[in-house]
C-alpha cells in the first residue's frame, strides 16, 4: 500500500501513536488521531494540532471509521470496542512497527522473547557500534517512527542496521516488516490478559520470523526448543551448550568456537545465567554481521548492565542487594535464582500475572526467607508450602525493612518481584529506585 495523501487513522496518543502522527504528516497524509483518555501528553496534543493533525481525546468517535488505513498503538488490546468496529469495517490496521518500516531502507535486527530484550538489544547496539552505524528502537522505549523521521531512514540511508525490540504487542499487524535476522530468546506465561492462551502469545512472537533471513531461537528453552523446527538454511538455534551455534558456556567461560574467544564471566559486569544466553546470542548476531572476536570480547567486558534488571547495586556488612524491579513474571525470578549460590531473602509481590507461584519452592534450598507484598501476597502466601519460611507484609517499604533485618553475613537481598508494579508505583523503575534508597537508608 502507497502511505502518501491517504486517510490515515492513528489509534492512541502515547509515544507511539505521537510520533506515527508526526511521521504520517510529514509524508503529505491527511492525519486523524483518537485517544479514548482525556489525560494525555498536552505537548503531543498542541504539537500535532499546530501541524495540522486532527486529534480527538477522551473519546473513540466514529470519525476513525471513515479512516483508509489505521495505525494501532500496541497498548490498545484487539478486542476493544473501537477494534470490533474498525474490524467489522474491514478497514486496514497495521501497527506502529509495520508503518515505520515501510519507510526506512535501513536492514532490522528484530529480537523478542518474554525476558531479556532490552539487556540484548543494548548490548549488541554497544558491540556493532564500535564499527559500523547502528540505531536501537522499539518496545525499549523509542518507537521506530520517531527513528525513521528523524534520521530520514526513508531518503537517506547511511545507517548498517537498525535493532528493534518487539513485545509481541507489536508483532501484532505487522506481517510485512523485512527482517535481516530474526531472534526469540525465550518465551514463559506472560501478558495473559492481553491472549487468551498461551498457544496464542506463541504464535504472535513467531511472527518475527516472517520475512526474515535469518531466524535464531534459543534451543535451551524446553518450549521453544520443542516447537521450533530448525534447519541449515535459515532457522537456526543458538545455546549455551557446545552442540548449538558458535558460541557456548563451559567452566565459567564463554568460548568461541575457533577458541579465539575465551571470557571468564567472574570479570563482567553482567550476572545471571540468563546473562551468559544474552551474551551469547549478541556475540553470534555481531559474529554473523561481521564483527571480529576481539571487538566483541572487549564490549561484553566492559557491558555494565542494565539498572533494575538483575543488578547488584551494593554490598554492606557481607549482604549483596540485588535490584531485579523488572523481573515482573514467575520465569525471571526462576533465572534470579538460578544465578545466586548463596542464601536468599527473596522479595516478591505487586500486581500478579499469574495464579501459582509454587515454582519457586524449586529453589527452597537456596531461600532464607521470601517477604510477599502488595496486592499478589495472598496469592503468592497461599501457593508457597508451609516449609518455606513466608512473611506477608502489605506496604512495599516494609517489606524491605524486613527483608533487610532478616538477611544474614554472606547471603543476598534479592527483589525480583515476578508481579508488576503498578498498585504501589508508576513502573518497574520507580520500585527498584524505591528499593534502593531505603537499603542506602538503612545503612547510613
Ligand atoms: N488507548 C486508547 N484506547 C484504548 C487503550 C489505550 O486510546 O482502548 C491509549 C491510552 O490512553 C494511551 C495510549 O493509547 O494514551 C497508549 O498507547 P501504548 O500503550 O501503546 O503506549 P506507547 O506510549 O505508545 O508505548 C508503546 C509501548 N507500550 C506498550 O506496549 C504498552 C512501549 O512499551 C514502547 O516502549 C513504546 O510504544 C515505543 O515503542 C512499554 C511496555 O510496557 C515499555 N511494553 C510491554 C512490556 O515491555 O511488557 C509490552
Amino acid at each position: 500500500m502507497k502511505f502518501e495523501e491517504k486517510k490515515i487513522g492513528i489509534l492512541g496518543l502515547g509515544k507511539s501513536g505521537y510520533w506515527s502522527a508526526k511521521l504520517a504528516k510529514s509524508l503529505k497524509n491527511n492525519v486523524f488521531v483518537s485517544d479514548s483518555n482525556t489525560n494525555v501528553n498536552k505537548i503531543f496534543v498542541d504539537d500535532l494540532k499546530m501541524l495540522g493533525v486532527d486529534v480527538e481525546i477522551g473519546i473513540h468517535s466514529n470519525q476513525i471509521l471513515e479512516s483508509d488505513l489505521i495505525i494501532k498503538s500496541p497498548g490498545i488490546p484487539n478486542d476493544s470496542d473501537i477494534m470490533n468496529k474498525i474490524i467489522s469495517e474491514k478497514i486496514p490496521v497495521i501497527s506502529e512497527i509495520e508503518f515505520a518500516g515501510n519507510h526506512s531502507k535501513t536492514k532490522n535486527i528484530c529480537i523478542t522473547g518474554t525476558n531479556g530484550k532490552t539487556t540484548t538489544v543494548s548490548l549488541l547496539t554497544e558491540i556493532l557500534s564500535k564499527e559500523m552505524n547502528v540505531l536501537k528502537s522499539g518496545n525499549i522505549g523509542i518507537p521506530f517512527s520517531k527513528i525513521v523521521l528523524e534520521n530520514k531512514l526513508h531518503d537517506k540511508n547511511d545507517f548498517d542496521y537498525c535493532i528493534l525490540e518487539l513485545s509481541s504487542f507489536q508483532l501484532e499487524h505487522c506481517s510485512k516488516l523485512k527482517k535481516e535476522i530474526s531472534v526469540i530468546l525465550n518465551i514463559s506465561v506472560d501478558h495473559m490478559d492481553r491472549y487468551q492462551s498461551f498457544e496464542e502469545y506463541f504464535e504472535t512472537k513467531m511472527k518475527i520470523f516472517d520475512n526474515a533471513k535469518y531466524c535464531l531461537f534459543n534451543h535451551d528453552d524446553n518450549f521453544l526448543n520443542k516447537r521450533i523446527e530448525s534447519n541449515d538454511n535459515n532457522i537456526i538455534p543458538f545455546s549455551i551448550k557446545k552442540e548449538q551455534g558458535y558460541y557456548y558456556f563451559d567452566n565459567n567461560k564463554i568460548y568461541s568456537n575457533d577458541q579465539c574467544m575465551s571470557l571468564d564471566v567472574s570479570n563482567i559486569s553482567l550476572r545471571g545465567i540468563h546473562n551468559i544466553s544474552n551474551i551469547i546470542i549478541a556475540s553470534e548476531i555481531a559474529s554473523k554481521v561481521g564483527i571480529n572476536q576481539e571487538s566483541i570480547s572487549k564490549v561484553v567486558s566492559e557491558f555494565e548492565g542494565l539498572e533494575h534488571r538483575f543488578e547488584h547495586f551494593i554490598s554492606y556488612n557481607g549482604i549483596d542487594f540485588i535490584n531485579d524491579s523488572k523481573s515482573t513474571n514467575i520465569d525471571s525470578v526462576k533465572k534470579a535464582l538460578e544465578s545466586i549460590s548463596k542464601k536468599v531473602v527473596l522479595i516478591l509481590g505487586g500486581i500478579p500475572k499469574e495464579d501459582d507461584f509454587s515454582e519457586i519452592s524449586l529453589f527452597k534450598k537456596n531461600i532464607l526467607k521470601i517477604i510477599v507484598y502488595g496486592e499478589a501476597s495472598h496469592k503468592i502466601y497461599n501457593s508457597l508450602p508451609k516449609d518455606i519460611n513466608v512473611e506477608k507484609i502489605e506496604k512495599f517499604e516494609n517489606a524491605v525493612q524486613v527483608a533487610i533485618e532478616s538477611a544474614v553475613k554472606n547471603s543476598v537481598v534479592l527483589l525480583s518481584p515476578a508481579c508488576a508494579s503498578f498498585d504501589q508505583f508508576d513502573n518497574y523503575r520507580k520500585r527498584g529506585e524505591k528499593f534502593k534508597n531505603i537499603v542506602e537508608r538503612f545503612y547510613a
